[in-house]
């Protein structure tokens, strides 16, 4: 077992030993949290990096694979000592064990809904709108949106907790794969936000950072007006529900050559471009509110 690494895919029992490691050797700014549990019985990890006690109301929250076969492994790096950071890397951990041990395309969860079929999307089980579009009830599918909102142990919990913190977020942001896209609330209408061109306009400026890079390129919208409707996502929960500034869901690498399967090789360079536009989307942010 070589551990952690930054150029492949790592397990589950590998990243959540990282993030144990990272509150042990750095203590004064990094803390383990255990934000939530599974079906199965699992612990969600995250961690809190915090570099003072005056940054609380400034927070940013990240979260990875709530799609189980979305590896991402990538983006987190400490470029702000001026908020405080929670970092779920696994928001979706039956599944993502399930994804590395018996069904590398796994995407739901594993709760036993139907003798037939296992799991609900759990980016379609959020109680914000939830069954409003994009979704479906039928377990088989890819998209069932469970039998109730938050039906799912993984989502209900981790709401809980994004309950306590919720109100200090300034930043929220979604993790997935793939398509190259920077999407902005909300998935269950095609009404835009009161800010939307703001948020559009920070998107954009994204989008520029990160090709600059690679050339990679991304568009930017709703997913109305790039892919597809999508109701009860956890990015529109927090939008709706906290009314949370700045929520992005991003899809990463790559256009569709490799899918899921991005090669290892492109984990770096992903984690390169998508922290170039990270690092716009706060600079901006802050412009615009010093400019209020
Ligand atoms: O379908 C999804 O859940 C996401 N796409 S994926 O191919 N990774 O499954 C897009 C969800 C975006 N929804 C919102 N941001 N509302
Ligand atoms: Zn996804």
């Amino acid at each position: 077992d070589e551990g952690f690494g930054w150029t492949r895919y790592n397990t589950l029992d590998e990243i959540n030993a990282w993030l144990r490691n990272l509150s042990v050797q750095y203590s004064s700014v990094v803390t383990l949290i255990q934000g939530g549990s599974t079906h199965e019985g699992r612990i969600i990890y995250g961690v809190k990096v915090s570099y003072s006690p005056n940054n609380a109301n400034n927070s940013v929250f990240l979260e990875s694979n709530i799609h189980a076969r979305e590896c991402t492994n990538a983006v987190i790096r400490r470029i702000a000592e001026s908020y405080d950071w929670y970092v779920f890397p696994v928001f979706n951990p039956d599944g993502f064990e399930y994804s590395h041990t018996t069904d590398r395309m796994w995407r739901k969860t594993r709760y036993p809904h139907s003798i037939l079929c296992t799991g609900a999307d759990p980016n379609r089980n959020w109680d914000y709108f939830w069954n409003h579009g994009g979704t479906s009830n039928s377990p088989c599918t890819e998209i069932y949106r469970g039998p109730v909102p938050f039906s799912e142990p993984s989502t209900r919990s981790m709401a809980e907790f994004i309950s306590s913190v919720g109100d200090q977020l300034v930043a929220y942001i979604s993790f997935h794969s793939f398509s190259q896209l920077l999407l902005i609330p909300y998935g269950y209408t095609d009404e835009h936000l009161d800010n939307y061109e703001q948020i559009y306009q920070i998107g954009l400026k994204a989008a520029e950072a990160l090709a600059q890079r690679y050339g990679t390129e991304y568009r930017v919208g709703t997913v109305y007006e790039t892919i597809y409707p999508a109701s009860g996502s956890s990015a529109d929960w927090v939008k709706g529900v906290f009314n949370t500034p700045i929520v992005y869901t991003y899809e990463l690498r790559d256009q569709g050559q490799y899918g899921f399967i991005l090669p290892p090789e492109q984990i770096i360079p992903t984690a390169l471009e998508t922290l170039d536009s990270f690092i716009t989307i706060f600079l901006e942010y802050e412009n615009s509110i010093s400019n209020k």
